[in-house]
């Protein structure tokens, strides 16, 4: 089967479409799993922090969880930041993987900000609540320069990026 390796910044949509996506292939008898790093960061990945180091790390772990079930014929969506392009070619060379890039203006996220983190992000420095390295904000996100999909999610609506990536995800199937 395939694993999706979205990439893309905190609020871009991934959560969302990888739940969407999930719905209409289960639908179709697919067995899908979704690999959420917002979720793993509270068991296996607990211990790490947002250095590049430990998002590296992350990133790995969440990809071998990822593997396992890509050889029981499951397709995995790997719902995570992602920032750097140097690790995203790494898990490219697996024929296996494809990567979908969730494309939101930094303006967009800041304005919808649904859970308060880019709010938080740009308090002061010497605020207690702000958060360090964030991505996009504090910390870099590396454009990806050969995604297999760009989804522009501050301008298309959320079926329309569901309707794409799930057609996508179907041609992506092997025979
Ligand atoms: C980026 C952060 C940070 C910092 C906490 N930078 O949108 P969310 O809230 O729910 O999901 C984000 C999640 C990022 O974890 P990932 O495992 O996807 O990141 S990476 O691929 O870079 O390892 C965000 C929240 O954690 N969060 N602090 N500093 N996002």
């Amino acid at each position: 089967m395939i694993l999706i390796q979205f990439t893309g910044l905190s609020g871009s949509g991934k959560t969302t479409l990888a739940e969407n996506v999930r719905q209409l292939l289960i639908e179709k008898k697919y067995k899908v799993e979704i690999i959420d790093g917002d979720v793993y960061r509270k068991t296996i990945c607990k211990d790490l922090g947002f250095s590049k180091e430990d998002r590296c790390e992350n990133v790995r772990r969440l990809f071998n969880v990822g593997r396992n079930f890509v050889v029981s014929d499951t397709i995995v969506l790997m719902s995570v930041i992602n920032p750097y392009e140097n690790l995203r070619n790494e898990l490219r060379n697996h024929e296996f993987v494809r990567t979908v890039y969730l494309d939101c203006s930094i303006d967009n996220l800041i304005e919808r900000d649904p859970k308060g983190l880019y709010k938080k992000a740009l308090l002061s420095d010497n605020d207690p609540d702000k958060i360090k390295n964030f991505t996009g904000i504090s910390d870099i996100f590396e454009t990806p320069l050969q995604p297999d999909l760009v989804l522009k999610t501050d301008v298309e609506s959320v079926p329309v990026s569901t309707h794409k990536l799930y057609h996508f995800i179907l041609n992506s199937l092997p025979d």
